[in-house]
Parts: C-alpha cells; structure tokens; sequence
C-alpha cells in the first residue's frame, strides 16, 4: 500500500466525490454539464481581469473537442502551497474548495461554483495540462482524471506572462463531448459585455475552415443593451448608464426605451445570469416606478387627478441590463439564479433614484419621450382592462363559452389532456376524426396569424385569430397568466411541412413567447412532426419517413432486401390536408407512435434577440439573420 499522506487522501476523496456524482458540482452530464466546465476555467481568467492583471483570453475548441484557455494575467502561482507542501496550481486543480481566494482580499466574482471549478473540471477530464509563464519561465503540470501524471516542471523561458488549460471532457461521465460554437458564442459575447475591454476570443478548429470569433466591448453594458435593441426602434438616442460602488457592492445599469410593447430586463450577479431575478432586480424596479412617477408629477406630466403609472406601463418597450458584483452572493431558488441578499435591494434602489433623477432632469426631452410611451401604455392597458371585462362580462352572459371552433376532449384532468392548434380546416376537420377524445382538444387555425411583436397588448385581447386559443388554453394572458389555470398539459402546433405552415408556428411562438412565457419556460408546448414522405408497395404495408435521411436509410435497407427503389411508390406530403384521419392519427398524434418536439427555452436573452430580429419591426437585421443562415435550410419549398 503507498504511503499516503493526509493531502494526498483529501485529493483522492475529492476526486472520488466528484466523479460520483458530476451533477452535484456541474449541475448534469448533459451538454449544459459539458459547457459549464468551459465557463469555470474561463471564469478563473476573467477574476484575473477583474483584479486588473489581464485583458485577453484566447478560447479554442480543438479538433478532438479538447478545450484551450489562455490569458494574459500574472500567471497561477506555482510556488509551494505553506500547508501542503506542493505547488501552489496543484493545490487549485486538485483540492476540493480550494482556489477561493484567500482572506477578504479581491473577490471572485464570476461563475457560481468559482473556486471550486478548477479541481472540478480536473477530475472530469481525461486529460487536463496547465502551463503558466511568470518571471521564471513557462512550467507545465498534467494531471489524467484528476490525478496528477507529470510533476510540475520548467519546459523553458517564456517572455508573455499567463496561464493556459488545455482540458479533455471525460467521455466516460459525459454524454455529449461535442462542444456547440454557439452556446459558447452566446456567453463569451455575454461575458464581454459584462467585462468592459475584456477581449475574449474563440476559435473552432474542428473543420478545415477554421472560425474565429472576438468579442471586446469598450462600453460594455450600454453596448449589450445596444445589441439586444439592435431591430427596434429606440425612443431616445442613447441608452441611459450609471454605476456606482459602495464599499461591499458594485452597481451597474444600462437601459434604453424602444417603441416594441414587450420588457427585456436581464440582470447578472458576477456575472451569472440571474434568470430567477432576485433582490437586485426588486430594487432596481422599485426605484424605476418611483423615481418616474415623481418626476411625471413634479412636471405636471401626470395630473393630480391622474393614478400612479404601474411598473408594468413604466417598464413597457424598456431593454435594461442590471449587474452588480457582490463579495458573498446567496442564490436562491429552484436553479440557483434568484439574488437573496436582502441589503442589495436598497443598495440598488437608491443608486437608481439618484442617479436617474439627474439624468431626467438634465435630459428633459427624453424623460418626456420616454413617460408619454408609459402614459399611452397606461391608457391602453385602461382598454385591454375594459376589453377584458367585456369578454368577461359577454362570457358571463353567455356563461363562460369555449370558442365555438373548439372540439374539446373529455377529460377533465388539464394534466392528462393535450390541445392540437392546427393549421387550416381541412386538416382540423381530420384531426378531430382521427384524434382520440377523451384527452385530445382540437382547436382549428385558420388565415393569417397577427405578429404579436408589432401589437400593443390591447389589441391582443380583440383579436379574433388569438382570443379563441386565450380562452382555449384559460390561463389569461401577459402579467395575468397563470400556469395553475391552463386547461392541458400539452399544447401542440401541427402545421404543414411548408413555408406556411413555418410561418403560423413562427407566430404562434412569438405570441407564447411573448404573452405566456412560463408556458414556453416550462415546457408545456410541443411541435407536431408529420411524416415527410409515404412508401407504398403493393402487399406492403405503408411506410412514413419523417425525414430526407430516414427516407434514404428506409431505401438503403430495401435496397439491401433486393427491393428496387423504382418498385416503390414514394409520395412527399405537401400538407396535413392529404392525410385521411386514421393516417394522421396513426402518424402524427397517437402517443404511441408519434414524435413531438418540445420546445426548449435554453436562453431567454437568445430566444428575445431571435424573436425581435425575425418577428420586428426593422427589415435589415432580418435580411442580416437570414443571409447568415439561408446556407443551413434544406428542401426549401418556394
Ligand atoms: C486559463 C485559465 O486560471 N488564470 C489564473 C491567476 C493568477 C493568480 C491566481 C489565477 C492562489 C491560489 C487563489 C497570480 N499572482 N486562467 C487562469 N490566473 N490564480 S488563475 O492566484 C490564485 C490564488 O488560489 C495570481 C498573484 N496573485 C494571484
């Protein structure tokens, strides 16, 4: 037995710990898991940046899907650790909890796991190597799951000092090893603007054309809320900024008002996106609403008889970034992004009542722009109210009146019962022949969907397309929504394999994305996949391909069975239409036999950029998307 001292154990138990269960430190296995490794060692150079000494980190996903992370900081320590009698980049990369910075000096204040990540992602790669150059030359220690393979050692002098990890994800805990450029994109470009004239870069060495992609953002928030408007229309010039630091906090904030209807406020603690919101949020709401109602009723703008505008009518066509970088952040909630610390939300608060009270009163124009959009928000939210009431009185009336076109299923159960949203009457009329009735809705769409990204809400409510498929799935719609009121479990598009039938699911997402998001958040709707073509054969049975590949795999294996591709009569489904009821049913919406998609919403600052440039008002950024993308479509039907 090797005589083992009591550091060398603690690593062993560590690494054990964590390849137990990778979960526990990286959230899953999954693709997201894989991606979170990345972000931690990307994480320990941007703390280098924070603390001043680095201004460039070079990414590069190699072509056996290694990762390489390089900066231009002091480079990690390597003299030997005082307590453990080893180096100091050992300690990091192989002691649990270690790396948090020591004492109160500095803070980490990017990634949730920060400290922890280095040895983490260690003991999940098959191969992990650290060089750094400092003022003695370029040393290098490799490690293999975590254990160490190669003492640290002199590899020779070095003139640019920094670090550099070249990690492999261990195929044996991952289930995707494959890295996608543009989860990574997304981050780094986030992480940019986070980090004001932080250059990261990232290059894709997997194909022979190697992409390379830089991200450097001299004004870093105002220029993340200038890119998440690019598409809208802004209502004053310049985005609005102010910072502030107080001894424990640092406060940023940038936002800019557009003419669109819906909010996109996203804030970030260190860093991590805190998609739950959080005390920073509350405060940076509280003192929005406040300071603009005080300000409208000192300038007469609201009259005395007139009631306070609402957050939600202040907050109408605002792009907002909120960050702020704590010493000791508490997460909270069901995925750790919700800000708990109770001190931040009058830190946050007064920093903005300060701050935007001068701002409007030194930009008197725009302060007026920007209240005369809350007031006529005001207004017309007065009309969806009294609109809402009238349906609601007309329903009362008429008790409350499922839409005349919906053939409703028998369950009562909203858990065990699915609505099919589907595009045209014909096909309507064969999915409620075909469906099955104890827990299958359908509910008929017919013409032209409205773009709910270029209506004001009030207009939502009238709508005669939207209102029938509000009142089918009975959770309201916009701030009203209520998840525990939705009549099905599942809502599912079916619509044509066309361009028509892209659009009215196009709009469709727009309308749920923008007016029912916890819909869209968790999961609730769900794309249909009729069978692309049909094979027939005499004495055959039919066949249904789903797919261009499934249908040449199907042909292969007949080919293979000496069935001649000529002897098969291969039709390609145009529409729904051409289905009887028992096919669509047999394809499409049995639950045995069928395929749906769900829709994921992985990133909701992605999904609102990808919604304003494809649903918005502004044509270039479209064109701009669809020149960049028109190389990806297939069987592109004109
Ligand atoms: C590609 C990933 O990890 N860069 C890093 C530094 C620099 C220092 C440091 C890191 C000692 C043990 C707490 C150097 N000189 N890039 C990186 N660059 N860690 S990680 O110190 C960490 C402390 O953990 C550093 C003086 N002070 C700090």
């Amino acid at each position: 037995m090797a005589e083992y001292n009591e550091s060398q154990i603690q690593v062993l138990e560590g690494l054990e710990a964590v390849r137990k269960r990778p979960g526990m430190y990286i959230g899953s296995t999954s693709e997201r898991g894989l991606h979170h490794l990345v972000y931690e060692i990307v994480d320990n150079a941007v703390d280098e940046a924070l603390a001043g000494y680095c201004n460039e980190i070079n990414v590069e996903i190699l072509e056996d899907n290694s990762i390489s992370v390089k900066d231009n900081g002091r480079g990690v320590p390597l003299g030997i650790h005082h307590k453990m009698k080893i180096p100091a980049v050992e300690v990091v990369y192989t002691i649990l909890h270690a790396g948090g910075k020591f004492g109160g000096e500095g803070y980490k204040v990017s990634g949730g796991l920060h400290g922890v990540g280095a040895s983490v992602v260690n003991a999940l790669s098959s191969n992990l190597k650290v060089e750094a150059c400092n003022g003695d030359g370029l040393f290098e220690i490799k490690f293999e799951r975590g254990k160490k393979v190669q003492d640290l050692k002199k590899i020779e002098e070095c003139k640019k000092r920094g670090t550099k990890v070249v990690f492999k994800p261990d195929a044996d805990i991952f289930t995707v090893t494959t890295f996608n450029t543009d989860t990574l994109i997304q981050r780094f470009r986030e992480m940019a603007f986070l980090n004001k004239k932080l250059k990261i870069t990232l290059e894709d060495k997997r194909d022979t054309e190697v992409e390379k992609y830089e991200f450097y953002y001299e004004g870093g928030i105002t220029s993340f809320v200038e890119y998440l408007n690019k598409g809208k229309e802004a209502v004053h010039k310049k985005p609005v900024y102010f910072e502030s630091t107080d001894k424990e906090t640092e406060v940023e904030i940038a936002f800019q008002y557009t003419t669109a209807y819906s909010e996109n406020i996203y804030s970030f603690v260190n860093n991590i996106n805190t998609i739950e919101g959080g005390t920073h949020l509350e405060g940076f709401k509280r003192g929005i609403t406040k300071t603009f109602n005080d300000y409208a009723r000192k300038f007469n703008i609201l009259k005395e008889k007139d009631s306070n505008l609402s957050g939600d009518d202040i907050r109408e066509g605002m792009t907002a970034i909120v960050s702020i970088r704590v010493k000791d952040p508490q997460f909270e909630g069901q995925t750790k992004t919700k800000l708990g610390n109770s001190e931040v939300t009058g830190i946050v608060n007064s920093t903005i009542i300060e701050k935007l009270n001068y701002y409007l009163e030194e930009n008197p124009k725009e302060a007026k722009a920007i209240l005369d959009k809350a007031l006529a928000a005001a207004r017309a939210r007065e009309a969806a109210r009294k609109a809402r009431e009238l349906v609601r009185r007309k329903n009362v009336l008429e008790s409350t009146t499922l839409p005349g076109k919906l053939a409703d299923c028998q369950e009562k159960d909203a858990s065990k019962c699915e609505l099919y949203l589907v595009e045209g009457d014909s096909a309507g009329g064969s999915a409620k022949q075909g469906r099955d009735r104890k827990f299958q809705a359908i509910l008929p769409m017919w013409g032209k969907m409205i773009n709910v990204e270029k209506t004001r809400a009030d207009k939502i409510y009238g709508n005669d397309k939207l209102s029938p498929v509000i009142t089918a799935i009975g959770g309201g719609i916009g701030n009203d929504f209520d998840l525990e009121k939705i009549r099905y479990a599942k809502i599912i598009l079916m619509a044509d394999a066309d361009v028509d039938g892209a659009h009215i699911r196009t709009l469709l997402l727009t309308f749920f994305f923008r007016y029912m998001r916890p819909l869209v958040e968790k999961g609730h709707i769900y794309i249909a996949q009729p069978p692309l073509f049909k094979l027939a054969k005499r004495g055959m049975n039919d066949i249904y391909c789903y797919s261009d590949d499934e249908l040449e795999q199907k042909l292969i294996e007949f080919e293979e069975n000496g069935i001649k591709r000529e002897s098969i009569n291969i039709q390609r489904y145009k529409g729904l239409g051409e289905m009887n009821s028992e096919q669509l049913w047999e394809t499409t919406m049995n639950p045995e036999t069928r395929t749906i998609l769900r829709v994921e919403l992985e990133d909701a600052v992605l999904a609102d950029q990808m919604f304003t440039v494809l649903m918005g008002e502004e044509v270039a950024p479209r064109r701009e998307f669809i020149e960049k993308n028109a190389k990806y479509v297939k069987n592109l039907d004109v």
